[in-house]
């Protein structure tokens, strides 16, 4: 049986990847920091089906422990500290979990086994303050963000494994990606859970930060498969992965609200507290790549992707959790 070793498990993509790895026969293994009190929402369904074991990115031997024990065939590394505004909080947290992260899980695969095909979660955030519109695969880099810096760092290290080494190592920079399962502080996922309390006279207003900011959103549930589509090539590489289509947070508001049959403006707030030391504007991924290379392509669109968050969302605030 083929094992798949995923750091990030218990995150909105581990597990999105956990479920479909499952469905293509993997033996999985999620990776799961020690913690005071479990944080398993989002795998409890999967508890009987894929293995957890600990392990943590601040850890070598922990990484070298995990790769020798179960002898994986793939490893995609999705932890990270993912939230831009903490990154400016805690940026020397940041720079270890989401930059020097990446090269203690090369390492360990380097010195374990380098025949170990490797997945890194890149980020759209890498090209910040955009050089060009849309953006592709050879735009260059420009963060705005101590998360966006430590990503550009993983980016890099993963090429240079690639190139140095011969290993099987790819980068996916995926721009935004959201479902049901996504953590409450990022915008959309703020925004459909106040829509559904609001709708439920549990919440009036909305307090939000840049409205104009716009990003390419799409479906979590679509970005993992391009992720295992990626292991498999023949050759690693490295693609962009998003929709092409740009929205502003304040059409996302529009859709969000209109799905309950309300108006934004009606509850939304601005707030200088929810604004960033630098803003990235916009972003918009070119995916000509992936789609020609990987075959891979989106298939729930923005529209579909509000109406699941929000009726997601009214769903559990409806059964009061
Ligand atoms: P997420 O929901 O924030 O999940 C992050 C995961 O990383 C959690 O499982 C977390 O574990 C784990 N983690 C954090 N620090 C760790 C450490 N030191 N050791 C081991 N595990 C650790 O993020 P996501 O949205 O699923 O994103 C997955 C990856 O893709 C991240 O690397 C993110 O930066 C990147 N990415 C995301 C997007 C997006 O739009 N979602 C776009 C581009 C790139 P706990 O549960 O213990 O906290
Ligand atoms: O939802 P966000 O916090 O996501 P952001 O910063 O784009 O980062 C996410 O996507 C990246 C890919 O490009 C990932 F790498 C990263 O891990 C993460 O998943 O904010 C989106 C936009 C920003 O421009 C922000 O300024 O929404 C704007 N915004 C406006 N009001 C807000 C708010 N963001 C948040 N979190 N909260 C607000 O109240």
């Amino acid at each position: 049986m083929k094992t798949a070793i995923v750091t990030g498990v218990t995150g909105q993509d581990g597990s999105y990847l956990a479920e479909f790895l499952l469905t293509k026969g993997y033996r999985v293994v999620g990776v799961v920091r020690r913690s005071s009190s479990e944080r398993f929402e989002r795998i409890e369904h999967l508890r009987e089906k894929i293995t957890l074991d600990e392990g943590d990115l601040l850890d070598q031997s922990s990484l070298v422990r995990l790769i020798e024990k179960y002898e994986p065939l793939e490893l995609y590394n999705l932890a990270a500290q993912s939230f831009v505004p903490t990154s400016w909080s805690q940026p020397v947290l940041t720079s270890e979990f989401t930059g020097v992260g990446v090269a203690r899980v090369l390492e360990a695969i380097r010195m374990v086994n380098p025949k170990v095909r490797f997945y890194q979660a890149s980020s759209s955030e890498m090209f910040g303050k955009v050089r060009e519109v849309p953006q592709k695969e050879t735009t260059p880099f420009y963060p705005r963000s101590p998360y966006g810096v430590a990503k550009v760092f993983g980016h890099y290290l993963t090429v240079n494994y690639r190139e140095s080494y011969g290993m099987h190592a790819s980068s996916g920079i995926l721009f935004n990606h959201e479902s049901p399962r996504r953590g409450l502080t990022f915008v959309t996922r703020k925004i459909t859970d106040a829509v559904a309390r609001i709708k439920l006279g549990k919440l009036d207003k909305l307090k939000l930060g840049n409205l104009d900011a716009q990003r390419d959103w799409g479906f979590a549930g679509d970005y993992v498969r391009a992720m295992w589509m990626m292991v498999q090539r023949p050759e690693a590489d490295d693609y962009v992965i998003g929709t092409g289509v740009m929205h502003s947070v304040k059409q996302f508001c529009d859709r969000a609200f209109a799905r309950v049959g309300l108006d934004y403006r009606d509850h939304v707030e601005t707030d200088p507290a929810f604004l960033r030391p630098a803003e990235v504007e916009h972003l918009c991924g070119d995916i000509t790549k992936a789609t020609t290379v990987l075959g891979w392509k989106p298939e729930v669109d923005f529209n579909g992707l509000v109406d699941m968050m929000v009726d997601a969302d009214v769903e559990r605030h409806s059964r009061g959790n």
